[in-house]
């Protein structure tokens, strides 16, 4: 039987737990981790000014109102530098390992190596295009609430930056990872259905279903890859804003299996390091239309209310 497709029984009570009917209603406080508390292990663990720093981003972050513009933050000169070269050496790659949607909305952004760019001004650009909007974030969200953003054409991004000693690779969100790795494929429209599909059937997913969900979403969103004729091209945001892990999928260091969105996924960690297997979709469109059939599998479960609800949302928003 296809995975998290198990049926309840007719007399077993689901838990009851409050279906979120709009984006305010999605809980951004609540966080997982990778927030300002850092654990022994990270490599800002023993700067004092980098922890300090770390609290006070989180805490604008906390203070944010749907509605409000997101706080502008003014960068430090080491952080810009961080930000600088990690988009010139980025880019280099990105020709020839990103993806053709993940290009094609690049020049988009506008983004340069001298100044870190506000989300606030991101956001702008990607409403103009796919309807998405960013909610600045003080970490890792539980990941209903993080899909459940989704549905609502709402992205969850931090805005802190990782440690200069570690440019290349963090196994957490930062601002480097949400703007160059998420942003652009957000503004493609088949993208931005599929995680609006995803959001929607978080919504509907009961705990056994969301843990497949957050499976489907990792080795997608974040650590996708995608077939181009005999190419394998990067489109998950995990790979596209590590230039570590982008060499490492370039270079072919970890196996490329194709994706089968009804098949067990393995387990995700955040401590692991570059992913050891990718899953390939086989086109974009293709790949797409078989995530949505699982999406809407999920779906089938909401009630009507809250499908009235997500219609409004759609209609709402210009995307
Ligand atoms: N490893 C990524 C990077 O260095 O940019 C960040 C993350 C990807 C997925 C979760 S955190
Ligand atoms: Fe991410």
């Amino acid at each position: 039987a296809p995975v998290g497709s198990k049926r309840k029984g007719a007399d077993e009570q689901a838990a009851p737990r409050r279906v979120p009917l709009g984006i305010q209603e999605v809980d951004n406080g609540a966080i997982l981790g990778f927030s300002a508390e850092l654990s022994e292990d990270h490599p800002g663990f023993h700067d004092a000014a980098y922890k300090q720093r770390r609290v006070n981003i989180c805490n604008l972050a906390r203070s944010h109102r749907i509605g409000e513009p997101i706080p502008h933050i003014s960068y430090t000169a080491e952080e810009v530098a961080v930000w600088g070269s990690a988009l010139t050496r980025l880019e280099h790659l990105f020709q020839q390992h990103a993806c053709k949607e993940f290009q094609r909305s690049w020049p988009l952004f506008d983004l340069r190596p001298d100044a870190v760019p506000q989300l606030e001004d991101l956001s702008q650009v990607l409403q103009g295009t796919t309807g998405f909007r960013i909610r600045p974030v003080a970490g890792l969200l539980h990941p209903r609430d993080f899909l459940n953003g989704l549905a609502f054409r709402t992205f969850h991004s931090t805005q802190y930056m990782r440690h200069s000693s570690k440019p290349d690779y963090t196994p957490e969100p930062d601002v480097i990872h949400e703007v160059i790795g998420h942003l652009p494929m957000l503004a493609d429209p088949s993208f931005a259905s599929l995680a609006h599909a995803i959001g929607v059937a978080s919504l509907a997913a009961d705990e056994e279903q969301l843990k497949h969900l957050v499976k489907l979403y990792w080795y997608t969103v974040e650590f996708g890859v995608v077939r181009e004729g005999s190419d394998v091209k990067a489109f998950g945001a995990g790979i596209l804003s590590s230039y570590g892990e982008l060499q490492h999928m370039a270079a072919g260091g970890a196996e490329v299996a194709p994706l089968d969105v009804w098949q067990p996924l393995p387990k995700i960690s955040y401590k692991d390091g570059y992913q050891k297997r990718y899953f390939a979709l086989e086109s974009f469109e293709a790949g797409a239309v078989e995530l949505q059939a699982y999406c809407a599998s999920l779906q089938a479960g909401l009630t009507d209310e809250v499908r009235r609800c997500g219609a409004r949302q759609l209609r709402a928003s210009p995307g």
